[in-house]
């Protein structure tokens, strides 16, 4: 004879305690089959700080960004790293990336001798990566609800991608009003594959329809129903960089001073495949690293928000030199950030 809801309903009347003792192990068991799979969470820390559903998302790397660890609640950066490619398609593998990148910092130099500011007198704490799953919704749902948690403990994000799809959770949380996508491509089709809405191909054209406005840098490889969508919006290319870089920053500078929210991201197929071959899509013609650099001197402003540094695939990255660069962009992007809001 099988138990029916009404013997359940029965017996919690008669017996409330022993049924109680029964339903909450299941219904914990249960929660947990939900929770992430992870090796360690951060519980303490993350109970520490106050941060609550956010913990539950995030899981333990082997490695600190940068190698130099501070608290939580002591710094003004967290990084994050979102290890998801699942909507690549072309050459899949920035997953890696966030483990990869933070390899590689340990051994990155912390002072640049250009602005003589040592990364180290900046306190970035690393939060491990979110726990990512096959549904690029619930992987964007769990950006925003990190990100959302920083913002609301006067954090600034600093996401390791993963694919250019992560970003739009990010903006979700971080709401600005002016997104400067360093990138080689658009991202501006309507659905890719046909019939599907969030890509790495769509993001920005999600974002820029309903979220924030969108100007690209180093643009140069796109198709005719981008460039449509293109039309009146902002944009510099890859050609108008490379032929006039002082007319080109100066619009940039300008560009962002309207800014009033600033979120910066940096898909690294943005620069030349010379310098970062170790990307899903590379495309020739594109910025040297050096570039790069003095054009994101030009966009951070003491309104950023938050940034990120997506589409590196380590797969691909045989002599390291797309790892090392990204470094070297995040240690400036964080260290440029820090000064312009006067905290250093
Ligand atoms: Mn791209």
């Amino acid at each position: 004879m099988g138990i029916s809801a009404l013997k359940i309903l029965k017996a919690s009347i008669l017996f409330p305690h022993a049924v109680a003792l029964i339903i909450i192990p299941i219904l914990v068991d249960y929660n947990r089959l939900k929770a992430p799979t992870g090796k360690l969470y951060l519980e303490q820390a993350y109970l520490k700080a106050g941060l609550n559903k956010a913990r539950l998302y995030l899981i333990e790397n082997p490695y600190c960004f940068s190698g130099i660890r501070h608290d939580y609640e002591e710094s003004w950066f967290s990084v994050i790293g979102v290890p998801f490619d699942g909507t690549t398609s072309f050459r899949p593998g920035s997953r890696f990336a966030p483990s990869s990148i933070r390899l590689f910092s340990t051994e990155a130099e912390t002072i640049s001798l250009d602005d003589c500011i040592d990364l180290e007198k900046v306190p970035v704490s690393d939060l491990g990566d979110v726990a990512v799953t096959f549904n690029v919704e619930e992987v964007l749902n769990r950006v925003e609800t990190v990100c959302g948690e920083l913002l609301g403990d006067s954090k600034i994000p600093v996401l390791l991608g993963g694919e250019h799809t992560i970003t739009l959770g990010a903006v979700r949380a971080l709401k600005p009003d002016l997104l400067i996508c360093f990138d080689a491509h658009f991202d501006y089709r309507d659905e890719y594959p046909q019939g599907v809405k969030i890509s790495h191909a769509t993001v920005m054209r999600r974002i820029s329809e309903s979220l924030c406005r969108v100007v690209h840098v180093g643009v140069r490889a796109t198709c005719r129903e981008e460039v449509e969508y293109a039309h009146n919006r902002r944009f510099l290319t890859s050609k108008q960089v490379l032929e006039d870089f002082s007319k080109a920053s100066e619009a940039l500078k300008s560009i962002v001073e309207e800014a009033s929210r600033l979120y910066v991201s940096v898909d690294l197929d943005v620069l030349d495949p010379a310098y970062a071959p170790g990307v899903g899509n590379p495309e020739a013609c594109g910025l040297s690293t050096s570039m790069l650099l003095k054009l994101l001197d030009c966009s951070i402003t003491d309104r950023l928000v938050g940034m990120d540094l997506v589409e590196l695939n380590p797969l691909l990255d045989f002599g390291g030199s797309s790892t090392a660069a990204a470094v070297r962009i995040l240690f400036q992007a964080i260290v440029k950030t820090a000064r312009e809001k006067g905290l250093v």
